[in-house]
C-alpha cells in the first residue's frame, strides 16, 4: 500500500467513526440530524421537480438509499483527500475534516423546526473525526522516530483496524438506538360511533395475483421526503389549529376520540404514480371528521380558503379548505386497518382526504392546521412548482399478467384494480392486441373512495400480445388516452404492456 493511499484510508476511516459516533448521539436526539441525513434532506429539498421524479422514476423506492449512499460516499472521498492532506500539513487537513462535519451541522439547524440540539451530533462528528486522523498521523510518526519501521506500520494498521471494528459498533449502536424508540406505536383507540359494514371479500381470493381489496399495511405504499421516521409521542403530541379562525386551540389524542369517531374505506394515491405505477393503496381509515376538528377553532366567519398543515418537522401540505366543507369524508386519522397508525404511514395522526393526491391532503405526523389564503402563503410543494389543485385521475391499473411475463396457453385472466375516488368506477374494459375494448367483470363496490378491482377471463393463443385496460366512472367519464407526466398534477393515459403466451 502506497504511503498515500495509507493517509487517505486513515482519512476515511476518521470520517467512517466520526459518522456513526454521530449517528449514535442523534438516534438518542433528533435521528434526522445525523450528518449524512442531514445532508441528504437538504438535497432532496434542493433537488429539481424534474431530477427527483426521475430519481423516483428510475429506482422507485430505492431512491433514498442510492441518496444516501452518494452522499457517504461523496463525504468519504473528502475525507480520504483530507487524509492525504493532514499528512503533509496537519492543520488544514484537520480543519478540512472538521468543516465537512461542520458544514453538516449547518445543514441540519437550517431544515425547517429545527433546535439547537440539531448540531450536537455533527460537531461531535467533527470532534472525533479530529481526533481519530490526528491519533493515526501520530501513531505512524511516532512509529517512524522509532528504530524499525515494520512493527511501526502494524501498530497503525491495528489502530486503524480498531477504529472501523468501533466506527461498525457505533453505527449499529445507532441504528439499534433508532429502531427501538421507534417501537412503541400501540396506543389504545377509540371504538366507532357507528359499526362499519365488514369489507366485501375481495376477487383475490378467486384471481392470483390481482391487488389484495385492502392492501396489507406493511405492504403499502409510502411516499415522504424524510430520510428517517420521527420519533413522536403520542401522550404528548398535539394538534394546533390557528390562523383565521375564531379561537385557536390546541388538541390532544383524547381530545380527538372525544368527537364521533368515524370509519371509512378511502384509496390514497400519490401524484408520482405513472400510469400502472406502484403508489396507490386501499386502507381503512379510522379517525374523525376534519369539519368537527375545525369546528372546534370556529371556521364560520373565515376568509380562508386554504388549510396549511404542517408536521412535526415543519414540512408543510396545503389543501384546499372547500373538502372540510363539501360534504366528502376528510378526516383526521389515528387508526389505519384496526390499528394505530404505524410511523411510516403518520403517527399517531395523519389527514386523509378522499379524492385529492396525498401531497395536497394527507399530511402525515400532523401537528398544526393554519387557515389562511392561496395568496397569503405556500406550501413545500407549491413553491416546487406543482399545481395546487389536485384531484387524482381515473385510472385503471393491470395487476396480472406481469409485463413480458411469460404464460401458458389456454384460459388466463387478465386482472387489476381501478380508481376514481368520489364519483366511483362504473365500468372496467379491456383491449387485446389493439381489437375491441371488452367490458371486465368488476369485483364488490365498497364506496366511491375506494378502488374496484376488476378481471377478464382470455384464452391466450400463443404468441406476443398487448393488453390494455381503461376504466370508466360512475359520471361515465373515460379513462383518457392522452398521455401526461406525474408533474405537476398527476399521470394520465392508457396502461398497455406485452406480455408472452407458449
Ligand atoms: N409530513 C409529510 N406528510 C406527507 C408527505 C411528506 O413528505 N411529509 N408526503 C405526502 C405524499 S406525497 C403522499 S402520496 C402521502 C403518502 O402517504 P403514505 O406514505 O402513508 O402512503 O403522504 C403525504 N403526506
Ligand atoms: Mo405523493
Amino acid at each position: 500500500m502506497t504511503t498515500r493511499l495509507l493517509h487517505a484510508l486513515y482519512g476515511v476511516l476518521a470520517a467512517l467513526t466520526g459518522v456513526a459516533v454521530a449517528h449514535l448521539v442523534a438516534a438518542l436526539t433528533v435521528p434526522a440530524a445525523s450528518p449524512v441525513l442531514a445532508v441528504g434532506s437538504t438535497v432532496i429539498d434542493l433537488t429539481p421537480t424534474p431530477l427527483k421524479e426521475w430519481a423516483i422514476r428510475t429506482f422507485g423506492s430505492a431512491d433514498k438509499a442510492i441518496l444516501i449512499g452518494s452522499v457517504m460516499l461523496g463525504v468519504l472521498v473528502l475525507a480520504g483527500i483530507a487524509g492525504v492532506i493532514a499528512a503533509r500539513w496537519l492543520l488544514p487537513g484537520l480543519l478540512m475534516i472538521a468543516a465537512l462535519a461542520v458544514l453538516a451541522g449547518v445543514l441540519a439547524l437550517l431544515r425547517p423546526a429545527a433546535g439547537p440540539l440539531d448540531l450536537l451530533p455533527s460537531l461531535v462528528a467533527a470532534a472525533v473525526g479530529v481526533v481519530a486522523l490526528a491519533g493515526l498521523l501520530r501513531l505512524e510518526r511516532s512509529g517512524e522516530e522509532s528504530a524499525s519501521s515494520g512493527p511501526s506500520r502494524r501498530g497503525v494498521l491495528l489502530a486503524a483496524g480498531g477504529l472501523a471494528v468501533a466506527a461498525a459498533a457505533f453505527g449499529s449502536a445507532g441504528r439499534w438506538v433508532a429502531s427501538y424508540r421507534l417501537k412503541g406505536t400501540d396506543i389504545d383507540l377509540p371504538s366507532v360511533a357507528t359499526k362499519t359494514t365488514p369489507l366485501p371479500v375481495g376477487l383475490e381470493q378467486k384471481i392470483d395475483g390481482i391487488s389484495p381489496f385492502r392492501t396489507p399495511t406493511a405492504d403499502f405504499y409510502r411516499v415522504d421526503t424524510r430520510l428517517s421516521l420521527p420519533i413522536v409521542d403520542a401522550d404528548s403530541w398535539t394538534l394546533t389549529i390557528d390562523g383565521d379562525v375564531d379561537k385557536e386551540v390546541t388538541l390532544t389524542l383524547a381530545d380527538l376520540y372525544e368527537l364521533e369517531v368515524i370509519e371509512r374505506d378511502i384509496t390514497l394515491t400519490c401524484v408520482s404514480n405513472d400510469v400502472g405505477g406502484p403508489y396507490v393503496g386501499a386502507a381503512r381509515w379510522l379517525g374523525v371528521r376534519l369539519s368537527d376538528v375545525l369546528a372546534l377553532a370556529g371556521i364560520s366567519r373565515t376568509g380562508a380558503d386554504q388549510i396549511i398543515s404542517t408536521d412535526v418537522d415543519g414540512m408543510t401540505i396545503s389543501t384546499p379548505l372547500s373538502v372540510a366543507t363539501d360534504g366528502r369524508d376528510s378526516m383526521i386519522v389515528f387508526g389505519m386497518n384496526g390499528e394505530p397508525l404505524p410511523r411510516e404511514n403518520g403517527f399517531p395522526v395523519r389527514m386523509v382526504v378522499p379524492g385529492l393526491y396525498g401531497f395536497v391532503s394527507a399530511c402525515k405526523w400532523i401537528t398544526k392546521m393554519t387557515l389562511t389564503t392561496y395568496d397569503q402563503e405556500s406550501s413545500y410543494w407549491t413553491d416546487r412548482d406543482w399545481a395546487t389543485e389536485a384531484p387524482i385521475k381515473i385510472s385503471s391499473r393491470i395487476d396480472t399478467p406481469k409485463p413480458l411475463s411469460d404464460n401458458d396457453p389456454g384460459r388466463t385472466f387478465i386482472g387489476g384494480v381501478a380508481w376514481a375516488q368520489g364519483v366511483g368506477i362504473e365500468g372496467v374494459e379491456v383491449r387485446i392486441d389493439g381489437g375491441p375494448w371488452q367490458p371486465a367483470t368488476l369485483g364488490a363496490d365498497a364506496g366511491n373512495d375506494y378502488w374496484r378491482q376488476w378481471y377478464l377471463e382470455w384464452d391466450a393463443e400463443p404468441g406476443q400480445h398487448f393488453v390494455a385496460s381503461r376504466a370508466t366512472n360512475k359520471d361515465g367519464d373515460v379513462q383518457t388516452a392522452a398521455r401526461m407526466t406525474p408533474f405537476p398534477e398527476g399521470s394520465s393515459g392508457i396502461q398497455e404492456i406485452a406480455v408472452n403466451v407458449g
